[in-house]
């Protein structure tokens, strides 16, 4: 009998060199006797912290065929395999262990080993017009917006077509992205001037309001005021430059100047 637990055999019946049979080394089927425990190594899991309360680890074992044992915070090790999904999980640290035990029955003395913290992820912030941009961050929080406007409304607005010029009528044509209102005025005067300013330079041109209930072409109409008026009795035409707001509903406002030349 060997150390491996072989069998070998030689012997002689007779005296001399004579031998009636030579060696026997039995090799059963089962191969050498295998007394080395497996290694164990987890391949894919969370480790430090996790927002996952059933989080799934995968392991292999260093020889193939092998079984596996798992626990998860200490307990008993029972049967598992590869991907294992814990139960769920409370906030805090956790271990998972996992142990391979080969053919043969020896088992990985020093099991696998993975700690992990579970940090659930807290309710969502809060989002009153739900254009996924939070309250905090949402310049526009009653009205949903882009969040590339930090979430308020397009204001993007640009001029359609020729400006039509027609006795003492100005007709602009503007795309709008949206509701809102649009406001035509001279610059610098008008309804946004008040103070001395205005009175000491009376607009030529009357400010107008239109409410827009859709994205799409809006017509806006200036007329000369009677300051304008009095003007186009002396002149055929004069020049003016027009400031044209459009303030998306709930957002912020844009402007901008347009020079016209107002004829008679
Ligand atoms: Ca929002
Ligand atoms: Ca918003």
């Amino acid at each position: 009998m060997q150390g491996d637990g072989k069998i070998v055999a030689a012997g002689s019946t007779g005296t001399g060199s004579a031998r009636d049979f030579a060696l026997a080394r039995y090799e059963g089927g089962d191969g050498p006797l295998d007394t080395v425990a497996p290694e164990t190594s987890i391949t894919s899991g969370p480790s430090g912290v996790t927002s996952d309360p059933t989080p799934t680890f995968a392991f292999s074992s260093s020889e193939p065929d092998s079984s596996f044992e798992c626990r998860t915070d200490g307990g008993t090790f029972v049967g598992c395999s590869s991907p294992l999904t814990t139960v769920s999980l409370g906030a805090g640290a956790h271990t998972f262990q996992v142990r391979a035990t080969d053919q043969a029955g020896n088992t990985d003395a020093s099991p696998a080993a993975r700690s992990f913290t579970v940090n659930p992820p807290g309710p969502p912030p809060p989002d009153t017009d739900g254009d996924g941009v939070p309250d905090s961050a949402d310049r526009c929080p009653a009205t949903a917006g882009l969040p590339s406007r930090a979430g308020c409304p397009s204001n993007a607005f640009s001029f359609v077509g020729k400006v039509l010029l027609k006795k003492g009528l100005t007709v602009l044509t503007l795309s709008v992205p949206g509701p809102g209102v649009v406001r035509g005025a001279q610059a610098g005067a008008g309804a946004s001037q008040v103070g001395r300013a205005s009175r000491r330079k009376p607009a030529l041109v009357k400010p107008v309001r239109v409410l827009v209930g859709k994205a799409g072409k809006v017509k806006l109409k200036l007329r000369p005021s009677k300051a304008g008026a009095k003007v186009l009795r002396s002149k055929r035409s004069f020049p003016v430059k027009l400031r044209i707001t459009y303030t998306p509903t709930g957002g912020k406002a844009r402007s901008k100047v347009k020079k016209v030349k107002i004829k008679r």
